[in-house]
C-alpha cells in the first residue's frame, strides 16, 4: 500500500449539510437508517461520482430522493455511479452487530451499555458516510432501545424529544446545532446512574452537567464533576471560551482504547479518568482525572468548534489542547511540579519515539494507518511547540493570536497554516522558520561551549544546533530555538545579563533565540565565575550537551531561581553518578564520590520550608529509560539497572536519618484531601520510604509493611506495596494477596495490582506475567487490563522485557498476535514497545529484530500492526 499523503489533499467532491440518523439499538442487530442531505461541493471536481466510506458494513436498503437507485456496495464503500448534479437526499439502511465489535471502534458494547468511538474512522463502521474531518454536518439522532436494557439514551447536542413506544421500547431525539465532522458523533444507551450539577456560563447560559457511571459508582464521580466545573470556569477566564449547548454529558465506560473522547456535548471516557475516591485512587490518578476531564472539555473549542481539515493536522487540535490542559493543571496545582512531570513524560515517551524508527514530524506527511499517529509526538511535542510559540512572541501577542484564531476559524476545518497565520498577524513576526517545528522530526541537540575571561569579566557562550536524521528526512534546516537562560554567580546570586550580541530585549527576557546553526553571545560585567542555568523551564524540546561539571550542577541545585533547573541539576548529578558507576563496573576508573550530591539532596530533605512535592521530584532518580536514552547506543538494560540500583542503595543509606525525620515530620493530617499540597507531602513521605528500603531492605520493608496495613488512602497503600514489591519474600506475597482480597471487586484497583506485579525486576517475573494472563480476572477484551499486565511489562520492566533469552519479546509477540484480530489498535500500541530496538546492544538487537520480523510475517495481520512492524524495521 502506498499510504495517504498530505500533498494529495483535495477538498471533498460532495458536502453533507445534514444527517438524520435513526438508530434502533439491539445487541447483535442494530438497525441504522441515515438520511443525508447531499450536494456537490463548488470546490470539488465537477461530475465526480459519490463514494461513501464504509468498514465492514452490510447495506440493507438504499433510496435516492425516495426512489430506489443503482449503486455498488461493498463492506468498505458505497458508490453511486450516476450521481445527480442537483442536491439530493440519500437514505441508507445498514445493520451492525455491536456485541461482535471487539475493536472498540464504531458502535460497541462495554459491559451492558452501548457506546461509540468514531475518531478517527469509526463512523464508517456504523453507516456509509464521507468519513473525513472536513465534511461538517448538522446531526439529528433518534435512538431507540428497550427501556429495560437502556433506560438512558444519550446523543450529541440537546435532547429535543423522548417518549415511550410499544413493545417495551422507547426513544430519545437529540439534535446538535453545531455542524461537525462524523468523528465527533456519539451515542450511549444503557442502564446507568448519574450525578448532576448546573453551571452558569459567564454570559448567563445555564448548562446541565451530568456524569453517567455504573450503578453504585456515583460517589466516585464527584472529583470529575468538580474538575469539569473548574475547567469550564478556567476556559472562560484564561481563553475567553464559553460553553455553547444546554447540556454537557460525560459517560464513563470500562472498555476503551484510549483515555477519553471529546464528542460534541457527549464526552465518553475510559472510567479510569472519571472514577476516583481516596480509598481507590492515588494522587496521580486524581491528577489524571483532572487533566483528562479538562482536556476533553477544552476540545469543545480547540477541536470541535474549530476542527481539522484532514488527519495530518491532528496536532492542530491535540497539541493545542494538551497545552491548554497543561496550563490548566499548572494553575490548579504547582506550576513547577506540573512542568517537571510533563517534561519527564516527554522525555520518557516522545524523545525515544523521535530517536527511533517510528519518528515522524508533529504534522506527518504520510500515513498508512491514522490510528498509529495518536502519538507522544503529535500530542506532547505538539504542545511544546505551542509553548515555544507563546515564549517567543510573548503572552500578550499569544493571547491576541488565539482570539484571532477563534474568531476567524470558528465553524471551519482548519490547518496548521491557518493557525500560525493568526500569530504572525498578531505579533508581526514571520513564523515561516518556526513552522519547521511541525515539519522536521527528531530532537535537536544544542551544544553550548562556555568560556569565561575573568580579567575582562566576560562570559562567551557558543551555541550550535544539529538535528539527527530521521526516517525520510536526512538533512535538517536549523530551527528557531528559544533558550531561556540565566547566570548564577559564586555567591548564588543571579548575574544581570548584559550583552551587545544579544541586545537589550533578549537580555531583559533572559531568552536567547537560536535561529542559525551557530551563534556566539558574549555577556559583559560578569564579575564572578558564573554557572549558566540553561533551558530554564525547559524552554524548548531539545537535548543539551556537553554535561555540566558536578560543581556547577551543585551550584544550580542550591541556588537556581528556576525550580525546573534545580530539579534538572539533581537529575544531571544522578546521571553523572550512574554513568560513573557503569564505567567502574566495566573496569574503568573508580566512580567519583557521590558525597556532595547526596549531601545536597539531604539538605533539601531537611529544609522544612521547601515544597515537599519538589523535594520528592528531586529524590526521584532518572528512570532506566531515561538512562538508556542518554546512553543512546548499545544499551544493556541489566547494566543500567544495577548502576541505578547501586545509586539508590547508597543514597538511601547516606540519607536514612534525614529521610526518617522527614517521614516523621510529614505525618498525614486527619482525613484525605486530593489537593496539591497534601499530595506533595504524601509524595515526599513515600519517596522517603522507597529510598529507606533501597538502603536498608530490612528497615524499609518493616516500615512499608506497617504503612501498607495502616494506610487510609490508596496513595499510601499502593506506595507501600510498591516498595514491598522490590523486596522478595513472604511479606511481599502476603501483601499482594491481601490487596487482591480487599479490592477484588474494583477493576481499576485490580489494574494496579496487575501492573505492579508485572514490573517486578526479577527473573521470575516473566513467568508471573504469564500466570497473571491466566488469572480469572484477566481478559484480552479489556484494554486497561491488557495495558496493566502486558503494557506495564513491556514498557516498565526493562530488564525482564529485554531478557537475554528472548522470553520477554516472545511474550509480547504472542500477545500482539493473539490480540490483533480482536483489537488491532491496541495490538499495534503494544508492539510499539519495541520502537527503540536499534539502540540496544547487539544480542538483544538481533532478538528484537527477529521478533518484529516474526510478527510481520504472521498471516492476516491488521493494517495497524503491520504498519508499526514495517516502520519499526524500516
Ligand atoms: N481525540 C481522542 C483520541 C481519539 C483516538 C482515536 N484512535 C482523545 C483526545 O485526544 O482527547
Ligand atoms: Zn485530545
Amino acid at each position: 500500500p502506498q499510504g495517504i499523503r498530505l500533498a494529495d489533499y483535495r477538498p471533498p467532491d460532495f458536502l453533507i449539510d445534514s444527517v438524520d440518523l435513526d438508530i434502533s439499538l439491539h445487541r447483535s442487530k442494530t438497525r441504522v437508517v441515515s438520511r443525508l442531505a447531499i450536494r456537490r461541493n463548488p470546490k470539488g471536481r465537477p461530475g465526480a461520482e459519490l463514494t461513501l466510506d464504509g468498514d465492514g458494513l452490510v447495506l440493507r436498503r438504499l433510496l435516492l430522493d425516495g426512489a430506489s437507485v443503482a449503486a455498488e456496495a461493498t463492506p468498505d464503500a458505497l458508490t453511486l455511479h450516476a450521481t445527480p448534479d442537483a442536491p439530493f437526499v440519500l437514505e441508507i439502511e445498514t445493520e451492525v452487530d455491536p456485541a461482535a465489535n471487539t475493536q472498540l471502534s464504531g458502535l460497541y458494547r462495554s459491559g451492558s451499555a452501548y457506546c461509540t468511538q468514531c475518531e478517527a474512522e469509526g463512523f464508517r463502521r456504523i453507516t456509509y458516510f464521507l468519513d473525513r474531518p472536513d465534511v461538517l454536518s448538522v446531526f439529528t439522532t433518534r435512538i431507540e432501545a428497550d427501556v429495560a436494557e437502556a433506560p438512558v439514551l444519550l446523543g450529541n447536542g440537546n435532547r429535543i424529544d423522548a417518549g415511550a413506544l410499544e413493545g417495551g421500547r422507547h426513544f430519545a431525539l437529540w439534535r446538535d446545532p453545531f455542524p461537525k465532522p462524523s468523528y465527533l458523533f456519539a451515542l450511549v444507551g444503557g442502564d446507568l446512574s448519574h450525578i448532576s450539577e448546573r453551571f452558569a456560563t459567564r454570559s448567563g447560559r445555564m448548562v446541565d452537567l451530568a456524569i453517567y457511571v455504573e450503578h453504585g459508582k456515583e460517589k466516585y464521580a464527584s472529583y470529575a464533576m468538580d474538575s469539569l466545573i473548574r475547567s469550564m470556569r478556567w476556559d472562560e477566564e484564561v481563553f475567553g471560551r464559553e460553553y455553547d449547548l444546554d447540556v454537557f454529558n460525560i459517560v464513563a465506560v470500562s472498555d476503551f482504547n484510549m483515555g477519553a473522547m471529546e464528542n460534541k456535548g457527549l464526552n465518553i471516557f475510559n472510567d479510569k479518568y472519571v472514577l476516583a475516591s481516596p480509598e481507590t485512587a492515588t494522587d496521580g490518578d486524581y491528577a489524571g482525572v483532572e487533566s483528562v476531564i479538562a482536556h476533553e472539555y477544552f476540545h469543545n473549542w480547540t477541536g470541535n468548534r474549530i476542527t481539522c481539515r484532514d488527519w495530518f493536522q491532528l496536532c492542530l487540535k491535540e497539541g493545542l489542547t494538551v497545552f491548554r490542559d497543561q496550563e490548566f493543571s499548572a494553575d490548579q496545582r504547582s506550576r513547577a511540579v506540573k512542568r517537571i512531570s510533563d517534561v519527564r513524560g516527554l522525555r520518557l515517551q516522545q524523545f525515544p519515539e523521535d530517536a527511533g524508527p517510528l519518528a515522524h514530524s508533529v504534522r506527518p506527511n504520510i500515513y498508512h494507518e491514522i490510528n498509529n499517529f495518536y502519538t507522544a509526538t503529535v500530542y506532547e511535542k505538539g504542545a511544546e511547540i505551542i509553548r515555544m510559540l507563546k515564549t517567543l512572541i510573548g503572552a500578550d501577542d499569544f493571547a491576541k493570536g488565539m482570539t484571532l484564531y477563534f474568531d476567524r476559524f470558528d465553524g471551519t476545518a482548519a490547518t496548521i497554516e491557518d493557525f500560525l497565520s493568526c500569530f504572525a498577524e498578531a505579533s508581526g513576526r514571520d513564523l515561516s522558520q518556526f513552522s519547521l517545528w511541525y515539519e522536521q522530526a527528531g530532537t535537536p541537540l544544542v551544544t553550548v561551549e562556555s568560556d569565561y575571561d575573568a580579567a575582562a569579566k566576560r562570559l562567551t557562550l557558543s551555541f550550535e544546533q544539529s538535528t539527527p536524521a530521521t526516517p525520510g528526512q536526512s538533512e535538517k534546516k536549523p530551527f528557531v530555538i528559544p533558550l531561556a537562560l540565566g547566570l548564577i554567580g559564586e555567591n548564588g546570586d543571579e548575574i544581570p545579563l548584559v550583552s551587545r550580541e544579544a541586545g537589550a530585549q533578549e537580555c531583559e527576557r533572559g531568552l536567547i533565540e537560536l535561529t542559525t546553526q551557530k551563534r556566539v553571545v558574549a555577556f559583559e560585567n560578569v564579575g564572578s565565575h558564573p554557572v549558566v542555568s540553561l533551558l530554564r523551564g525547559f524552554s524548548a524540546p531539545v537535548r543539551l550537551a556537553p554535561p555540566q561539571a558536578a560543581e556547577d550542577l551543585q551550584r544550580l541545585l542550591a541556588h537556581d531561581s528556576d525550580p525546573f533547573n534545580r530539579w534538572q541539576a539533581a537529575q544531571s548529578l544522578a546521571l553523572r553518578s550512574i554513568f560513573a558507576r557503569i564505567e567502574a563496573a566495566r573496569g574503568g576508573p573508580a566512580a567519583e564520590a557521590d558525597g556532595p550530591f547526596f549531601d545536597a539532596l539531604g539538605r533539601l530533605v531537611e529544609a522544612p520550608e521547601r515544597d515537599p512535592s519538589l523535594v520528592a521530584q528531586a529524590l526521584s532518580l532518572p528512570s532506566d529509560i531515561d538512562i538508556a536514552r542518554e546512553i543512546g547506543r548499545d544499551v544493556d538494560p541489566d547494566v543500567i539497572f544495577s548502576a541505578r540500583s547501586g545509586l539508590r542503595r547508597d543514597l538511601g543509606r547516606r540519607l536514612s536519618a534525614a529521610l526518617a525525620d522527614a517521614r516523621a515530620r510529614l505525618v498525614p493530617a486527619e482525613g484525605f484531601s486530593p489537593d496539591a499540597g497534601s499530595a506533595g507531602r504524601r509524595a515526599l513521605r513515600n519517596a522517603a520510604l522507597d529510598l529507606i528500603a533501597a538502603g536498608d531492605p530490612g528497615q524499609g520493608g518493616a516500615l512499608a509493611e506497617r504503612q501498607f496495613g495502616e494506610a487510609t488512602n490508596m496513595t499510601d497503600r499502593l506506595a507501600a506495596l510498591s516498595t514491598l514489591s522490590l523486596l522478595p519474600g513472604e511479606a511481599r506475597e502476603a501483601a499482594f494477596e491481601a490487596f487482591y482480597a480487599r479490592y477484588a471487586g474494583d477493576h481499576l484497583v485490580l489494574d494496579k495490582w496487575f501492573a505492579l506485579q508485572s514490573t517486578i525486576p526479577e527473573a521470575e517475573t516473566t513467568k508471573r506475567v504469564a500466570q497473571l494472563m491466566e488469572h480469572k480476572d484477566f481478559s484480552l477484551a479489556n484494554p486497561n487490563r491488557v495495558r496493566a499486565v502486558v503494557g506495564a511489562f513491556a514498557n516498565g520492566n526493562p530488564t525482564r522485557f529485554h531478557a537475554l533469552d528472548g522470553s520477554g519479546y516472545d511474550l509480547l509477540a504472542s500477545v500482539v498476535l493473539e490480540l490483533d484480530p480482536k483489537n488491532p489498535q491496541l495490538a499495534a500500541r503494544l508492539l510499539s514497545a519495541l520502537r527503540s530496538w536499534r539502540s540496544l546492544e547487539e544480542r538483544r538487537r538481533k532478538l528484537a529484530e527477529a521478533t518484529l520480523r516474526r510478527v510481520l510475517a504472521a498471516p492476516a495481520l491488521s493494517a495497524d500492526v503491520s504498519d508499526i512492524a514495517t516502520r519499526a524495521l524500516g
